[in-house]
């Protein structure tokens, strides 16, 4: 199908038309926030069924409840989708939620509320080559074409959500102070218990190392690939084809090694890195392939 039939601009925002509508962007806008809600805030493919399985558990000091028997989409809905509607009276409190909406999108009772927000960050060479196999096996997005292709679009932002650039900097730049917590997808890979502390301390969750450990083994890639109520084996193959590509691909930090040429990988850096020229923050990732001088002895062993 042709992009037009599968997508709608939304205040220059291109959303799909199988989970979002105008009437569902409305009920975004009017949605009241609580002060003690958490919201995970991601650009699309850096982490966020990850953690529709992580803040329920941290939430509930490691019960299992949720997660073994309501389907992700439901536990922890994406703010902006048609299912808030549908489920979000049953939400209990405190309350999780996702969104991949820029700052600028967030309804006026967020900025007034206190709610918390974890922002995944991912390394956006590993977003693209993760976002490419979505867009082969999920049949309500278009055809990505070729890698290379696909590397253009994203830089330009004719995909989902805009630019990566873009929705990292609204985020960046609005100055939530202690509401939010920056995390990257790689260190939740590399040392999951560590991104599950930093993550239950923000929460306000005093966790004891037995619950941390006990959480870190359910949101295991592995764990996690085998749930049916995060696997999205609930859905038709019509509509999401594992046949194609699994959801739960490989789950491992620099799989754009595999895919991407020198070149590709000099297109990626130099635009991203002009897009961010001037901003207050750096990246904990180089993007040219270099070892990285900002990462943590730890994370520079990390293979990015
Ligand atoms: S979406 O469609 O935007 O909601 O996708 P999103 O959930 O943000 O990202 C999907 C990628 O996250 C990986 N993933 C994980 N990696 C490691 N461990 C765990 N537990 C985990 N859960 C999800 C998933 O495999 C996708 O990455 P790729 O690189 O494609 O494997």
């Amino acid at each position: 199908m042709a992009a037009e039939d599968l997508y709608f601009m939304h205040h220059g925002l291109m959303l799909p038309k199988e989970t979002h509508c105008q009437e569902s962007l409305a009920f975004a806008q009017d949605f009241l926030f609580e002060d003690n809600d958490a919201i995970a805030v991601t650009y699309p493919k850096s982490g966020t069924v990850w953690m529709q399985e992580i803040l329920p558990l941290v939430l509930n000091e490691g019960d299992l409840t949720p997660i073994l028997t309501i389907p992700n989409w439901d536990r922890v809905p994406w703010l902006e989708e048609k299912r808030l509607q549908e489920v979000v009276d049953q939400l209990p409190s405190p309350r999780g939620l996702v969104t991949h909406f820029p700052y600028q999108f967030m309804p006026p009772s967020f900025k007034t509320s206190s709610a918390k927000v974890i922002y995944v960050m991912r390394n956006p060479k590993d977003i693209i080559v993760s976002s490419y196999y979505f867009h082969q096996m999920a049949t309500f997005l278009e055809d990505p074409g070729t890698l290379d292709e696909f590397i253009d679009k994203f830089l330009q932002g004719r995909v989902l959500f805009g630019k990566w650039t873009n929705h990292l900097k609204s985020w960046k730049r609005a100055e939530l102070g202690d509401r939010i917590l920056f995390i990257t997808y790689e260190e939740m890979v590399q040392d999951l218990p560590s991104a599950l502390r930093r993550i239950s301390d923000f929460l306000g969750k005093n966790l004891s190392s037995e619950v941390i450990q006990k959480i870190a083994d359910t949101c295991s890639f592995k764990s996690m690939q085998a749930n049916v109520m995060s696997n999205f084996s609930l859905i038709s193959k019509d509509y999401m084809d594992p046949d194609k590509s699994p959801f739960f691909r490989k789950g491992v930090a620099g799989d754009w090694k595999k895919h991407f040429t020198a070149e590709q990988v000099a297109r990626i850096s130099s635009t991203i890195y002009k897009e961010l020229e001037g901003e207050n923050f750096t990246l904990p990732w180089t993007l040219d392939g270099a070892a990285d001088k900002g990462l943590s002895n730890k994370m520079s062993a990390l293979e990015i």
